[in-house]
């Protein structure tokens, strides 16, 4: 990046009263979990396309995310789903892990593909099949103890297809039972984030559909209990930032599974589609951390654990993660551009118009200069992208073959 380009843009944003060395020590510190699942032949709900060089095992996975934190530089966790990310020592998960800089993060049970869950795991009909599932998030619980991990991570695919296929409310209380279980065993320094969905794979109803279901259920369990909000899980139009603005205000905004969607839950790159989206997000999330007035509200937007939740079908794998990654950088990035006191004075003035050109502008920043400027101070590449293809990785982890890892 030529100096002239960064002057300008110095310039610029000291022209628009932005303080950039404040905002470059923000950015410095954006951290984004990737997702095992994400580097797994995975996608569409009709046909996974084999790849070359996939990860093979949960080891290898982890090998392929540590590729987009040493090129990023943002990305230092890895989410993994049980049993996809099964092994038999969990101690040498951990470590491999730490050997790659990486930690473990999010702990995801998986109550959705076994023949047992078909009518529903912790809402299901049968006992017996509710043991199973809670013993399944028992386990979770202590194979995140088990990595260092402090949360776990929910989502039930539990739901009916037809009116009076099942007893909704008795459901309900299956699901409160199921999860004030595994509440209690988690650790006091660990939290369980509820994720919700308004349909998919059931489609009369889901047990846990929106963010007040899960929101109540969060708060029926205690304070360790929080929402995720997965950015493609609501219906068409919903104004996202307003339910971020709302779980924040109550202190219970857990973390992010962040993707792109056109349609439903399409689970592709985040940014692509719905960039003013994830701006709005981090507009809400940055006006509650500059909130002085609610210290217990700054403090739940600071430990927002930001994910990316993908799979990835028809593109390569590891630059689809650093592609994510770099996209969720940049609509933060922008949304630091804010200029909030102007902001302020304009609502006060319940000047509309002003109002929505200052959130507009920030958007309309080109903050690339800005990135470059991060990256140099923080020791990366300029372009993670492009060092990626040039590293030889992509060329080296051809000789694991086709048939790599399912999710
Ligand atoms: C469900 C979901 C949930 C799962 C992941 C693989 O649609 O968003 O987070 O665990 O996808
Ligand atoms: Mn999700
Ligand atoms: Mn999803």
């Amino acid at each position: 990046m030529n100096d002239a380009r960064i002057q300008v843009f110095e310039a610029h944003q000291r022209s628009r009263g932005i303080e950039l060395e404040a905002v470059k020590q923000t950015l410095k510190g954006l951290k984004i979990e990737t997702p095992s699942w994400g580097y797994g032949d995975s996608g569409t709900r009709f046909k996974v396309f084999k790849k070359a060089g996939v990860p093979r095992t949960p080891f290898e996975k982890l090998e392929d995310a540590a590729q987009v934190h040493r090129l990023t530089g943002m990305s230092p966790s890895v989410a993994v789903h049980i049993p996809w990310d099964q092994v038999e020592d969990y101690g040498r998960l951990r470590e491999h892990a730490e050997s790659l800089g990486l930690r473990i993060g999010a702990v995801n049970p998986n109550l959705f593909q076994e023949d047992d869950y078909m009518f529903g795991s912790i809402t299901n009909a049968d006992q017996s099949v509710r043991r199973k599932a809670i013993d399944h998030l028992l386990q979770c619980v202590e194979i995140a103890k088990a990595v260092g991990s402090d949360i776990v991570s929910l989502w039930l695919a539990d739901g009916t297809n037809y009116p009076g296929q099942a007893d909704i409310r008795q459901r309900k209380h299956w699901m409160e039972e199921a999860l004030r279980e595994t509440y209690q065993a988690l650790d006091d320094d660990m939290r369980l984030l509820i994720e919700y969905k308004f349909f998919e794979p059931a489609f009369y109803h889901t047990d846990l559909a929106d963010w007040g279901m899960a929101y109540n259920t969060a708060l029926k369990l205690g304070p360790q209990a929080e929402v995720l909000v997965d950015t493609g899980h609501h219906p068409q139009g919903t104004n996202v930032e307003h339910i971020v603005a709302i779980l924040l205000d109550e202190e219970r905004l857990g973390g992010f599974h962040f993707n792109s969607r056109k349609y439903a839950d399409d689970d592709l790159i985040v940014g692509t589609t719905n960039p003013y989206e994830l701006f709005l997000i981090f507009y809400q999330i940055l006006a509650a951390l500059r909130d002085d007035r609610r210290p217990s509200v700054q403090k739940t937007a600071q430990r927002i654990a930001y994910m990316i939740d993908q799979s990835h079908n028809i593109e390569p794998k590891i630059p689809a993660m650093i592609r994510s990654v770099l996209n969720v950088q940049t609509y933060f990035a922008k949304a630091l551009l804010i200029h909030w006191e102007a902001l302020s004075e304009a609502q006060a003035d319940q000047d509309v118009l002003r109002a929505e050109a200052l959130i507009r502008e920030a958007f309309e920043q080109d903050v690339e200069p800005l990135l470059q400027v991060v990256r140099e101070e923080m020791g990366l590449p300029q372009d993670p992208m492009q060092a990626f293809f040039e590293s030889g990785y992509l060329e080296k982890i051809q000789e694991r073959g086709i048939g790599g890892a399912s999710w």
